[in-house]
C-alpha cells in the first residue's frame, strides 16, 4: 500500500485470476461463503485487500449470480468490505475447454515435471483463447483510467496480456506465473507454442518463483521467437516492446498473533488426536494439499512402507494424516490419483495396521482455515513431497504456526521453496527409501536441533513474506514507469 501510494500514486490495481477469492455456494444452511484451497488466493487476498483494488475472476459458485449485483461486482470481505470482486460468467463448455481442458489437461501437465503426458485438444485451445479474450474485455470494462496495474494470474491467461496490451496500451501488466516453466524441449511439444509466448511477451513484467524458470522461460523464447534476449538485463525485447523476467518468490502473510493464547500446540495436538480418535501417545505425520499428482502423495505414502519396513519399532507409534482437498475431480488423472490413494493406504493399513491403530489416515475433503492451523501446530512433522511444485505455501504455512519453534519440515528438493527453506530436511520424493529415512531422522531429532532449524526457518518467512513478494513487483513496475515518464519529458 505504501509503495503503491508514494511510488505509484493514483494508480489503480485490477487483479485477475481464474478463481475467485470468495465463492458463495447453496449449502444446507442456506447460502455459504466458503474460501478456496487455493495457493494464489492465499498470497493475494491480503494483497487486494490492502490495496483496495478490483479483482476479476470466474464466478463458479452455484449461488455467485445471485449474491452479485447487476454490474457482476460484489464486495469482499463480506463481514469487512475492502474491493470489487468482479465475476465473469463461463458456459460449461467454455470452462470445459479453457480450464479442465487446455489449462489443466494440457499447461499444467507441460510445466510439472511428474510424467503425466499433457493432453492438447484443438478444441480446448479455442475455448481458452475465447475465453482470454473475455476476460480482456473484463479488464478493459473496469479499469476507469489508462494506466492501471494489471495483475495477471497464472496459466490460465497467457494470451491475456497481449489482448489487455492491444486495448490499453499504456498499463503496466505483471503477469505472475505461479507454476513452474519447462525446459525449451519439453516446451516445445505444445502445439500452440509460439502463440503462448507472444501473448505472455504482452506483459511489462512476467514473473517466476525462481530463477531456473526464467531461465527455462527466456530459453524457449529464444528458440521460437524473432526476439532480443539480453540475459544480463533479465528482458525480452520482441515486437517493438520490451518484457522484464524476474524471479518473486511467493510467500504467505506472516501471521502478526497465530492463535489466541490458549491455543497452544498442546491444545491444538490434544484437539487434533480427538478429533481424528489417535491414541494420545502416537507421533503424527503430516500433509495438506489438493489431491493433485504434482504433490507425490503416493510417494509419501511408498515412503511410509520403507520406513516401516526399516524401523518396524515404529509401528504403532506413528499416525500419517494426509488432508487432500478435492481438486479437479471430472479430470481422469485426477480420478485415477484418488483411486490409487486409497487402495494404497488400504494396502498399507492392512500391512501395519492393527485394532484401534491406522498408520495412515486420508481425508479427502476441504478443511478451513483454523483446522488446517491446529494441524500444524498438532504435528511433529510436516511432510511437502512434491514431484515438482513452483512454490509450495504448505510448507512456508507449517513454518509460519510453528510459534513454539518445535516440528520438522521434510520438505522435496523440487518444491521452490528448497530454495529458501534451507533447515528443512530435503528429500527427493522419487526415492522412497531416502525419505523413509528422512521421515526417521525427522521423528528423532533432538528437541535442541528442532527449535535451531525452525527458529532459522521462521526467520526467513517472516521477511520474505507475501508483501515483500508483491511489494518487489510493484517496485519494479514503478521503476518501468518513472523511466516511461523521463522518456515522455524527452
Ligand atoms: C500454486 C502452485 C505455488 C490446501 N488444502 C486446503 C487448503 N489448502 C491451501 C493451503 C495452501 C494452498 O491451499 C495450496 O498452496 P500450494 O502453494 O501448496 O499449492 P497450489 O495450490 O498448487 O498452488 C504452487 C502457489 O500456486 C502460489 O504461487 O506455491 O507451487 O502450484 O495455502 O493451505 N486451504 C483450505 N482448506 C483445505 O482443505 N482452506
Amino acid at each position: 500500500k505504501q509503495i503503491l501510494a508514494a511510488e505509484l500514486p493514483d494508480t489503480e490495481l485490477i487483479v485477475v485470476s481464474n478463481r475467485e477469492p470468495y465463492v458463495h455456494e447453496h449449502g444446507p444452511g442456506g447460502v455459504e461463503l466458503k474460501v478456496p484451497a487455493s495457493g494464489l488466493v492465499s498470497a493475494l487476498e491480503p494483497i487486494t485487500r490492502t490495496c483496495a483494488g478490483t479483482w476479476i475472476a470466474h464466478g463458479g459458485g452455484s449461488a455467485d449470480r445471485e449474491t452479485a449485483d447487476a454490474n457482476d461486482h460484489v464486495m469482499v470481505p463480506p463481514d469487512a468490505p475492502a474491493y470489487t470482486l468482479r465475476r465473469v460468467w463461463l458456459s460449461e463448455e467454455e470452462y470445459k475447454g479453457y480450464y479442465l481442458g487446455f489449462a489443466n489437461e494440457g499447461l499444467w501437465p507441460l510445466c510439472h515435471i511428474a510424467f503425466e503426458r499433457p493432453i492438447f485438444r484443438a478444441a480446448d485451445w479455442e475455448c481458452y483463447q475465447a475465453v482470454n479474450r473475455k476476460f480482456a474485455d473484463a479488464v478493459v470494462q473496469e479499469a476507469k483510467t489508462k494506466r492501471p496495474i494489471v495483475l495477471v494470474q497464472d496459466y490460465h491467461f497467457a494470451l491475456l496480456p497481449r489482448l489487455v496490451r492491444e486495448q490499453l496500451p499504456e498499463a503496466i501488466i505483471i503477469t505472475f506465473w505461479h507454476i513452474p516453466w519447462p525446459n525449451s524441449e519439453v516446451f516445445s511439444v505444445c502445439p500452440w507454442r509460439e502463440q503462448i509466448l507472444d501473448g505472455m511477451l504482452g506483459s511489462s513484467i512476467l514473473g517466476f518463483h525462481i530463477q531456473l524458470h526464467c531461465n527455462n522461460f527466456i530459453e524457449s523464447v529464444d528458440r521460437f521467437l524473432e526476439s532480443r534476449v539480453d540475459r544480463e538485463g533479465a528482458a525480452i525485447s520482441y515486437g517493438g516492446r520490451t518484457t522484464l523476467v524476474h524471479s518473486y518468490p511467493i510467500s504467505i502473510e506472516w501471521p502478526e498473533q497465530t492463535t489466541p493464547r490458549r491455543r497452544t500446540s498442546a491444545w491444538a495436538r490434544r484437539r487434533v488426536l480427538e478429533r481424528f480418535n489417535l491414541r494420545p501417545d502416537v507421533k503424527l505425520a503430516v500433509g495438506v494439499e489438493r489431491l493433485d499428482y504434482t504433490k507425490g502423495i503416493l510417494d509419501r505414502f511408498h515412503a511410509m512402507d520403507e520406513f516401516f519396513q526399516q524401523h518396524s519399532d515404529w509401528i504403532g507409534r506413528l499416525v500419517f494424516l494426509q488432508i487432500a482437498a478435492p481438486s479437479r475431480s471430472s479430470l481422469p488423472a485426477y480420478q485415477a490419483l484418488y483411486q490409487e490413494c486409497q487402495t494404497l493406504v488400504e494396502e498399507i493399513n492392512a500391512r501395519y495396521g492393527s485394532e484401534g491403530y491406522q498408520p495412515i489416515v486420508l481425508i479427502p475433503e476441504h478443511h478451513d482455515q483454523h483446522e488446517l492451523s491446529d494441524l500444524y501446530r498438532a504435528a511433529d512433522l510436516c511432510v511437502v513431497s512434491s514431484l515438482h511444485d513452483g512454490m509450495n505455501l504448505v510448507a512456508k504455512e507449517f513454518v509460519a504456526a510453528r510459534d513454539d519453534e518445535a516440528g520438522v519440515l521434510v520438505l522435496s528438493a523440487f518444491a521452490g521453496a528448497s530454495r529458501e527453506l534451507l533447515e528443512a530436511i530435503i528429500v527427493n520424493p522419487f526415492d522412497a527409501s531416502g525419505m523413509g529415512e528422512a521421515f526417521y531422522q525427522a521423528l528423532t531429532m533432538p528437541i535442541e536441533e528442532q527449535r535451531m532449524r525452525m527458529r532459522r526457518l521462521r526467520e526467513v518467512v517472516r521477511s520474505n513474506n507475501v508483501y515483500r513478494w508483491a511489494g518487489s513487483m510493484l517496485m519494479d513496475a514503478a521503476r518501468l514507469r518513472q523511466r516511461e515518464q523521463f522518456r515522455e519529458l524527452g
